[in-house]
This record gives structure tokens, C-alpha cells and sequence, in this order.
């Protein structure tokens, strides 16, 4: 029997040191050993969450892996280790926070809730920074769903608060 076929949604966030570099750094290493399936520009954003800090960078990009999500979680803090992540303040600033947004086994959604590991990231769906790059992604419409929300693009999404920063993640 061949190997489940894993879709994930991954959040790129930093603003910390050199974030653009950081964001696309780290998708280049995620892409040598995950399939690509599409990736999105480059966003400034303003701040969430209430701690006073710096604008963030932001970006989406779509991977298939035979991983399971906890595998991936792993490979995405390994990464984050990488680049000097440490872990202060919760919604602090970093440089650089890889975040599972939504994830697909053979494109049954993934729902799942344990003390590590939320699917559904349950704040996605009330992030402009995670809608609007997720959104730009031409995908097939099973993977554009949120899981418990619909359709990204019937999401709120305060386009106001993000800038494009006039780069892609892949170049
Ligand atoms: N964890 C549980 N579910 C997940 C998931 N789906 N993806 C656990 C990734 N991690 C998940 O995360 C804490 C723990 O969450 C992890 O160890 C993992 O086991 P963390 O990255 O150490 O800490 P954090 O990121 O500060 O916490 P959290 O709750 O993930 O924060 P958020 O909600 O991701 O918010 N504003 C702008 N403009 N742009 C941003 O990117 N990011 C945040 C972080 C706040 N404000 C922001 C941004
Ligand atoms: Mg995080």
C-alpha cells in the first residue's frame, strides 16, 4: 500500500532581523524534501496580537509530504531552531514562526486538537496575514476551504493592514 499523500498550509511570519531573507531561506529548505504546490508574494503586516512590537513579514506556501502533522511540526520547529527562533513572549516578536494552518491526508480534511498540535490552526481564520497570501494561491477548491469556515475568500480579511512587499517567496 503506498503512502498517504499529506497537503499542508504553512504560515511564514517573522520581524526580526533580516525577514524577507528569513522567509524565503527557510521555504527554499522546506521545498528540497516537500513538493511545491504554490506559493504566495510577500506581505508587511501590522502587528496582532496585542504585544508592542515591530511589523511582521508574512506569507503562505502549499507543500505535499508523505509526513504525518506531527512529523511536519517537527521538521517546521527544526527550522525555526535554525534561525535563532527562541521563544519569550507568546505573540512576541521572532524570527521566524512556521505555522500548520490546514492540512489535508489524500484530500480528506485534518482535524485535530491535542496539547501540541491544533488543525486547524484556530486562528487562522481571523488573520488577513494568513487569508489574503493563502487566498492569491491558485489551488483546487477542496484546498482552499478552512475547515469549519468555508471558503477562504468568503474569510474576513482586513487587506488594509497588510502591504505587498513587491517579492515572492520563490525568487
Ligand atoms: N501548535 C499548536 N498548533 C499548531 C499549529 N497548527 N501550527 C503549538 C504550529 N504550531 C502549533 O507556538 C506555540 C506552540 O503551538 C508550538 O510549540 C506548537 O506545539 P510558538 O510558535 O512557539 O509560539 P507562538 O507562535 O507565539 O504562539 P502561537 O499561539 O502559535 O501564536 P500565533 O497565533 O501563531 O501568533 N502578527 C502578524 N502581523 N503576523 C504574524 O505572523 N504572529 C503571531 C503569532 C502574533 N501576531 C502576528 C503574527
Ligand atoms: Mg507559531
Amino acid at each position: 500500500m503506498s503512502a498517504a499523500v499529506n497537503t499542508y498550509v504553512i504560515a511564514f511570519g517573522a520581524n526580526l532581523d533580516q525577514p524577507v531573507d528569513t522567509l524565503k531561506s527557510a521555504y527554499i529548505k522546506l521545498a528540497i524534501s516537500w513538493k511545491v504546490v504554490g506559493t504566495s508574494g510577500l506581505y508587511r503586516t501590522a502587528p496582532v496580537g496585542g504585544v508592542e512590537q515591530g511589523d511582521f513579514t508574512n506569507a503562505v506556501a502549499v507543500f505535499e509530504t508523505e509526513l504525518s502533522p506531527t512529523e511536519v511540526l517537527d521538521e517546521l520547529h527544526h527550522v525555526e531552531n535554525e534561525f535563532g527562533r527562541t521563544r519569550e513572549v507568546r505573540w512576541g516578536p521572532r524570527t521566524l514562526d512556521l505555522d500548520i494552518i490546514a492540512a489535508w491526508r489524500d484530500g480528506v480534511p485534518v482535524l485535530m486538537d491535542t496539547p501540541d498540535l491544533t488543525i486547524p490552526h484556530p486562528r487562522a481564520f481571523e488573520r488577513s496575514f494568513v487569508t489574503v497570501p493563502w487566498n492569491e494561491i491558485a489551488l483546487p477548491s477542496k484546498f482552499r476551504e478552512l475547515p469549519g469556515h468555508g471558503s477562504i475568500d468568503q474569510l474576513p480579511s482586513a487587506r488594509d493592514s497588510l502591504t505587498v512587499i513587491p517579492e515572492r517567496l520563490d525568487e
